[in-house]
This record gives structure tokens, sequence and C-alpha cells, in this order.
């Protein structure tokens, strides 16, 4: 990790060095990833450090709103008018710029451990990967969105999309993308796969089908080297002193 006042991205420019960390979930539907979330981030509260839990789309009042229009299942009414691949990224991005812009930035500016279930790199597997939309273009776009944020670390929950499916659909809450054909969702979990095996490792993929004990267990040790180094360098908001 740089020890100058900026830090590198991935496309060479600087960046403001920040006090928090940006941990993300990522992964299909139905992988366990949101429990396993919100448990870390209890974890981490308990171990004493300031933790913001949020998630995308969605995090602040007006990004709550997008999320409904988003994950509005299609009714009868509105078949003339299904979201069209370009509207599902505009909504998004809408989201996000207000996400970053008014919670993301202001708390890893404070310090806080920022736990946050989806990212940008779900806008890659589904919008991408999922709709078919060009990469390139949406890795401009959601760059220019989050300006320039990107996680410290990420975690992806792999497990097969039938699995996945089963666990979702007995679920209540089921959304729009949840009704899309397994044949788009394996699309989205290739997606993600692939957006693993980018050489700058910050992104590791977890299987999702064990307990959920190994599961939160792998999650911290991964973790750990970070906070040492976040507590040694970027100075992590801890609430003892
Ligand atoms: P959660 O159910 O994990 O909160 O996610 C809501 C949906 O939003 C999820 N759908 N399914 N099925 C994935 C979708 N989504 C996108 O399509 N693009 C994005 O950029 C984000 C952040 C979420």
């Amino acid at each position: 990790m740089a020890s100058s006042r900026s830090q590198e991205t991935s496309s060479g420019s600087k960046r403001p060095r920040r006090k928090g960390l940006f941990i993300t979930f990522e992964g299909i539907e139905g992988s366990g990833k949101s429990t396993q979330s919100r448990a870390l981030a209890q974890h981490l509260r308990s171990e004493g450090f300031r933790v913001i839990e949020t998630r995308e789309p969605g995090g602040t009042p007006v990004a709550e709103h997008i999320r409904k229009v988003f994950l509005q299942p299609t009714r009868k009414r509105h078949s003339v008018d299904p979201l069209v691949p370009e509207c599902e990224v505009a909504l998004i991005l809408a989201a996000r710029s207000q996400h970053v812009a008014n919670l993301l930035l202001p708390a890893l500016q404070q310090g806080a451990i920022i736990v946050c279930d989806r990212f940008s790199d779900s806008t890659l597997a589904y919008q991408g990967f999922g709709r078919g939309l060009p990469l390139r273009e949406l890795r401009s776009l959601t760059r220019w969105a989050a300006k320039g944020l990107t996680p410290d670390v990420t975690f992806l929950f792999d497990l097969p999309v039938s699995q996945g499916l089963r666990r979702r659909l007995n679920s209540t809450d089921v959304n729009r993308l949840d009704h899309e054909t397994a044949a788009f969702h394996q699309r989205v979990r290739k997606g993600f796969l692939s957006l693993a095996t980018q050489p700058l490792r910050r992104i590791h993929t977890i299987n999702a089908g064990r307990s959920a004990q190994a599961i939160a267990r792998q999650l911290i040790t991964l973790l750990n080297p970070l906070l040492e180094e976040g507590l040694k360098t970027r100075r992590l908001a801890v609430k003892r002193a």
C-alpha cells in the first residue's frame, strides 16, 4: 500500500488517500452474501470499529426511492413499458452518485469501515455480462458516478445458479430481476467470476456452499491484514482510545 497522501488507482490516476475501509459483497441472488455482510458488520462493531452497513442500489433516502423503481416487478399494466437495459444503468448510476457523494465518501473520510451489499461489480455483471451492454462504457460511467471510488476489498459469493435461485424464490421479497431466466443468471455468475480473475486481486471468491460459520471465519481471516494495516496507516475510527 502506498504511503504517500494519494493512492494509485488501476487506471494509473491518483485519488485522495482515505482513512476508512470500503468492503463490498457481491454475487448472484441467494448466495447468502447479505446475511454474511450483516454478521461481519456486527463482528467489526464488537471489535470497536465504527461501521456503516449499506447497500446498492440504495443507502440514502433518494437512492432507496430509486431502488424501488428499479426492483419493482413488472406488472401487467407496465408490460408495454418494461425497463430497458440503458434505463437500468441510468437508475443504478443515479442511485450510486447519491450514495457515494452523500454517504460513502464522507464516512470514509471520517475513518469508518463501510460494509456495502453490492457496488460497481454488480453493474458490470448484471448490465454488462447479463444484459450485454458494453463493459468499457459501463466501467467509465460507473467510475464517473462513483467519483472514482473503488472498494478496498470485495468478497464474491459464488454458488451454482440453480441453488441460488431455489433459495431466492422461496423468499418473500422476490424482485424484478429474480424473474429473469436461468441463462441470464448464468451469464451474471460467469461475469462475476471473470471479474475476479483480474490481476488487481481485490476480489476474493468465496465458496458460498459451505456452512455460515466456515464462511464467516474465512472473511475475518482475509480481512485481518487490511484491518492491521488500516489501524497503522489510515486512522480507522475505533470506539476505544
Ligand atoms: P439485492 O437483492 O442483492 O439487494 O440486489 C438487488 C438487485 O439489484 C439484484 N438483483 N437480482 N436478482 C442485482 C441488481 N443490481 C443490478 O442489476 N445492477 C447493479 O449495479 C446493482 C448494484 C444491483
